[in-house]
């Protein structure tokens, strides 16, 4: 049971949310999820309780999958989301002080017509699609998630790429007065991520900007993140608000602290293990802690449209 952390401060200096945590977290690692997540009890809105918005969004047929969809209680309450905290219920419970209004973006760099656009302006830029992905985090672990939003490449292309635009940077929010994971240093913050430019142009390469048909909670990145599903979940920025076109590739938060684990390509590959997490099966969130594990496919399954990418690269090399 490594991963359960138990409080090493005496009970007397706890606060009652973190006595809430605790039990929470320790309960969902005893098997006992369901029984936690009903903690209405102690005061805390649960996942059911939400009313965010409905998003519309039309079901696209190109991009569906035979796996049965995670939970919406799971996507919601076990994330990685550093800013908030870096345990998987972390999220959850800080990520409402969040403020996602008003919110702009903006695009530039190696652009012809860089431009702030609103958030507002980019929920209608293209027509909003669902499409359920595959997304599997370096730490093994996998969920299946019916996201609503349009390729990215429909916004690159109105900013209008030029020759030099090689690869695209992507930068997320740092509220720190809301953010109370910004206080440790892990991440020189804010939380920066990148593409090269044929990755970031390719179809699958989804701005998001909801989940099971709402728009996104504060803990899946609202009011608008990457999905690239292809690749290792920590190159899904969440909450971003500035997007650069550049020449060079950029460096990354993840290749800045430990280079030799993460990469910037980070494309998902069963034969190439990390040094701390072996990448060949992965555990799928919502099937129990007793459920099999499942083998990890190359590119996360989707090799049939995105392998060409990376013809002549060396995977070993460039992990
Ligand atoms: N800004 C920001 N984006 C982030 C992260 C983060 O800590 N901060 N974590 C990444 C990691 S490691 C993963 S696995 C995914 C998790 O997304 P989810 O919680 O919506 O499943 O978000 C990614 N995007
Ligand atoms: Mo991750």
């Amino acid at each position: 049971m490594s991963r359960l952390k138990l409080p090493t401060i005496a009970p007397s200096e706890i606060t009652p949310e973190e006595v809430w945590r605790s039990r929470r977290v320790w309960l969902k690692h005893a098997g006992m999820g369901a029984v936690a997540a009903g903690a209405g009890a102690f005061g805390v809105p649960s996942w059911a309780q939400d009313a965010r918005s409905v998003l519309a969004a039309t079901p696209n047929p190109n991009f569906r999958l035979p796996d049965e969809a995670t939970s919406e209680k799971d996507i919601t309450s076990y994330n990685n989301y550093y800013e908030f905290g870096t345990g998987k219920a972390d999220p959850f419970e800080n990520a409402h002080k969040l403020q996602v209004r008003p919110w702009t973006v903006s695009v530039e760099g190696e652009v012809a017509r860089p431009r702030t656009f609103d958030i507002d302006e980019l929920l209608k830029l293209a027509p909003m699609e669902e499409r359920v992905y595959r997304m599997r985090c370096v730490e093994a672990w996998s969920m299946v998630i019916p996201w609503s939003g349009y390729s990215l490449s429909h916004l690159l292309k109105a900013v209008e790429p030029t020759s030099k635009a090689k690869f695209v940077e992507f930068t997320t929010v740092l509220q720190k007065e809301n953010m109370p994971g910004t206080r440790s240093r892990i991440i020189d913050w804010p939380y920066v991520e990148g593409l090269r430019m044929d990755e970031a142009m390719h179809p699958l390469s989804m701005l998001v900007f909801g989940v099971y048909g709402k728009q996104l909670p504060s803990q899946n990145g609202a009011p608008m993140r990457l999905a690239v599903p292809w690749k290792y979940g920590f190159k899904s920025g969440k909450s971003i608000v500035r997007i650069r076109l550049l020449e060079n590739m950029p460096l990354t938060s993840w290749v800045k602290i430990a280079p030799h684990e993460y990469g910037f390509y980070a494309n998902v590959n069963p034969d190439v293990p990390h040094p701390r997490w072996s990448q060949a099966t992965e555990r799928r969130i919502g099937g129990g802690f007793f459920a099999p594990r499942v083998d990890t496919l190359m590119y996360n399954g989707y090799g049939e449209q995105v392998a060409s990418l990376y013809a002549g690269l060396d995977l070993r090399e460039n992990y």
